[in-house]
């Protein structure tokens, strides 16, 4: 048995299961990213990370918890990482981005329940994702109906702490999740054993900034007319975020920037001038659903920016640094985690579509291409007023429903050609 058998098996994970998703991984990677020409030499790492991604870093997890630290599993980017390493927590992103698990989390999940939830909670039943085996415990948080549910039922399997999250922006709802992060903070120092003073909280917070600020760099580098680097290799970096060691990607991200920086100046551009220049909203992409830029990529655009928490809302606004106390320090991440980010769950959310608005003129988009997962029922009805407001300011926009499955990829390339052709 080969090194990583032997730590899958170590897991309790389904080993012949897992080998047929290993067998498929490699094929889409490459046909997806592999095909591309003039990629950035900085995505050498970013290939590495994938080519072994239930090798590497799960290795790594697991010789940090035989050091005594834990490993804590997330879902949204609701959840403060500042929280869970100020207790030298290590945190890992949960969600499934896979067709694969969806058939295991149908057997205890409604099938009209996003792909995103069914593959989330397949990925940790039907013992087929290192990840999820490795997590010491799950923090879920209120937000959609779907996942809320969800986290019960995985909570029988493993253990969970739920953030709940108010779903207005009223002053009160601020200060509610401004206890919930102390709470958060508590719940974090019982589990790890480790105090959580205020500068272990600003050091952290520190950190998690650094890294913001190198995503913040990665996409200023696509607002140019010359694009240094595709939409497709920017989402594999945001997915990888999720899971990498945070000083480990800023600092690869940093270097990448040096090199799309270079490419802008001397007018290194991975598409064609007349491409027109798409914005991606709607409902995150987690790994390894890579599909809608995909089509978008090889139908003639290319993908400038995305409104969604695999983009723009994972990095946009860092948190206020060397807070004086506890108190502050939770207001601080409050502005940052509550306020400023602009999800569907809330009522109302006009944020969003002036978000999406300001993105679509800093990243001078052609046409804004609004896609949510099937049964996503938050996004779908804002969608209402999303559509409406982007036309009346005058922009082309097209909204599409999908799944993680491949059965509608021509249907979608029709309709994204049409797209593009009349923009
Ligand atoms: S902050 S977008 S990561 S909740 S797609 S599971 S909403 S039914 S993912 Fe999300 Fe946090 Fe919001 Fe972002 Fe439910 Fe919709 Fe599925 Fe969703």
């Amino acid at each position: 048995m080969d090194k990583n058998h032997q730590m899958w098996s170590d897991l309790g994970m389904d080993l012949d299961k897992h080998d047929l998703l290993c067998a498929a991984l490699p094929g889409a990677f490459g046909d997806v990213f592999l095909t591309q020409e003039n990629r950035p030499k900085g995505m050498d790492y970013f290939n590495m990370v994938t080519a072994d991604i239930h090798g590497i870093r799960p290795a790594e997890l697991i010789a940090a918890q035989k050091e005594g630290r834990k490993v804590i599993g997330t879902f949204c980017v609701f959840v403060p990482d500042e929280v869970i390493i100020a207790a030298n927590g290590i945190v890992t992103g949960l969600c499934g981005g896979s067709q694969f698990w969806v058939p295991e989390g149908e057997k205890v999940l409604p099938a009209n329940t996003c792909p995103l939830i069914k593959a989330s909670v397949g990925a940790r039943l039907g013992k087929t994702c290192p990840y999820f085996r490795i997590a010491d415990m799950f923090v879920g948080e209120t937000t959609c109906d779907g996942k809320k549910k969800a986290y019960e039922i995985l909570s029988e399997d493993v253990k969970m702490h739920i953030m709940h999250l108010p779903h207005g922006k009223r002053p009160q709802d601020a200060a509610a999740w401004d206890k919930e992060i102390l709470d958060f903070v508590k719940v974090m120092e019982d589990f790890t054993g480790n105090k959580v003073d205020i500068d272990k909280l600003n050091q952290a917070i520190h950190i998690v900034n650094e890294k913001r600020k190198a995503l913040q760099r990665l996409y200023n580098c696509r607002k140019n007319t010359c694009v240094p680097i595709s939409g497709r290799d920017v989402l594999l970096i945001m997915q990888i975020a999720f899971f990498d060691d945070p000083e480990r990607l800023t600092a690869q991200v940093n270097t990448l920037c040096d090199e799309l920086e270079k490419r802008i100046e001397e007018g290194i551009s991975v598409s064609p001038k007349n491409a027109p220049r798409i914005l991606l909203t709607g409902t995150p992409m987690a790994i390894p659903n890579w599909k809608m830029h995909n089509i978008v990529e090889t139908s003639g655009g290319i993908v400038v920016c995305e409104e969604n928490c695999t983009g723009t809302r994972y990095f946009t606004h860092t948190v206020k640094e060397n807070n004086k106390t506890m108190e502050e320090a939770a207001s601080a991440l409050t502005e940052r985690y509550f306020n400023n980010i602009h999800c569907a769950c809330f009522t109302p959310n006009p944020e969003r579509i002036d978000d999406i608005l300001r993105l679509a003129k800093e990243y001078q988009v052609d046409g804004i291409l609004n896609v949510n997962l099937k049964f996503c029922n938050l996004y779908a009805t804002e969608n209402y007023f999303v559509e409406r407001r982007l036309k009346e300011e005058g922009y082309k926009v097209l909204s599409l429903e999908t799944d993680y499955e491949d059965s509608d990829a021509e249907q979608l390339r029709t309709r994204v050609s049409a797209f593009l052709e009349m923009i």
